[in-house]
């Protein structure tokens, strides 16, 4: 939803006809990975703070310095935050903006991945191993090595492999790197650089990880969004093109690649048969939520499948200080998934 339109918004009753509330309330938080470790859930979010820069297109208001992972028992239980898991400070290659992470285990280590602005200004990837889901996370002296843009999510599949999806446009960078190095013309401009509206849309990036989850085992691949004919989603169909925040997962057989629309606001779905793609576009899972931005995970917790995500709501409004929230998805019995709206009619 945008910012244009919370000042008529009258967040008691929004609140009322919310289907779900935040699940914490002492800090912001946003841009849930949610994942089930051990029989327990735990939320991998970026932690909001306001620290003062102006709003703009490039998303420098989302000035984060450090990740809080949270746990909870069942999706009604207390969410419980753990405290700091990894400062920016921590990190030797990272100078600012710690966006949104995501979390895999392997063999009794947690590995945190997470984007941030290196010292030149360009977005990375970067990870930070723990023995615990809670960290704290000791990060890689380096970034993964040809990471770029943001928004990691891990997925591991049933045969024990492990792969990365990454990427978002305007201020998380993507557009910039089209020739295969980053382009630094326009730094002002979060559009310079994007294809034109009937060009295919830019893809987010899929690679295998490596056997130790510390580097890329392959170049990124595009993850292509097919449409209902068989042709690439474009770059003008804004209501259905990715622009950033993927995920994966896996149900019935079915690998489901999950995204965020930008700025028309949706997290779409597009349904494929191997984790590379290509991906046929199936429709909405969550309409706009209070907010500049959405951005979910999707994750089964006893036998039931859940939508973590985030709005504005505690703060009334307020853009980079978001909330994370958690409601149940269904499916039909032909995969597709009914599409929620985060406020009740
Ligand atoms: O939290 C900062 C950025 O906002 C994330 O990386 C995007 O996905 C959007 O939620």
């Amino acid at each position: 939803m945008p910012e244009d339109s919370i000042e008529h918004i009258d967040f008691e009753k929004l609140n009322k006809k919310a289907i779900s509330q935040p699940l914490v309330d002492h800090i912001y938080t946003a841009d849930p990975s949610a994942h089930v470790f051990n029989g327990k859930i735990y939320i991998y979010p970026s932690h909001d703070i306001d620290a003062g820069e102006a709003f703009d297109d490039l998303g420098s208001h989302f000035d984060m310095q450090d990740y809080h992972v949270i746990s909870m028992d069942s999706v009604t239980s207390k969410a419980v935050d753990n405290g700091v898991a990894l400062d920016v400070k921590d990190v030797a290659w990272a100078e600012k903006q710690m966006w949104a992470p995501d979390a895999a285990h392997k063999d009794g280590k947690y590995y945190l991945y997470f984007p941030a602005k290196d010292y030149d200004g360009i977005f990375r990837i970067g990870v930070a191993v723990s023995d615990s889901p809670i960290g704290p996370f000791k990060a890689q002296p380096e970034a993964i090595k040809g990471s770029f843009s943001i928004d990691p999510a891990v997925f591991e599949d049933e045969d024990g492999s492990y792969y990365i999806y990454f990427g978002g446009l305007w201020g998380g960078q993507l557009q910039r790197w089209r020739k295969g190095v980053f382009n630094a013309e326009h730094p002002e401009s979060p559009t310079a650089h994007l294809p034109e509206a009937n060009e295919p849309a830019l893809s987010a990036k899929v690679a295998k990880l490596t056997d130790d989850l510390l580097e890329f085992s392959e170049a990124p691949k595009d993850v292509v969004i097919l449409d209902e004919n068989g042709n690439p989603i474009l770059a003008g169909d804004n209501e259905r093109r990715f622009f950033e925040g993927p995920w994966l997962h896996k149900y019935n057989g079915k690998y489901y690649f999950s995204y965020s629309t930008g700025d028309t606001h949706f997290i779409c779905y597009a349904i494929g048969d191997t984790p590379y793609g290509p991906f046929t576009y199936k429709g909405k899972i969550l309409n706009p939520v209070v907010g500049w931005t959405t951005h979910h995970s999707i994750c089964e917790v006893e036998g039931k499948w859940y939508l973590f995500y985030h709005d504005s709501s505690l703060s009334e409004g307020v853009t980079h200080l978001r909330c994370i929230k958690v409601a149940e998805i269904t499916y039909n019995e032909d995969g597709t998934i009914n599409t929620l709206n985060p406020y009740k009619e």
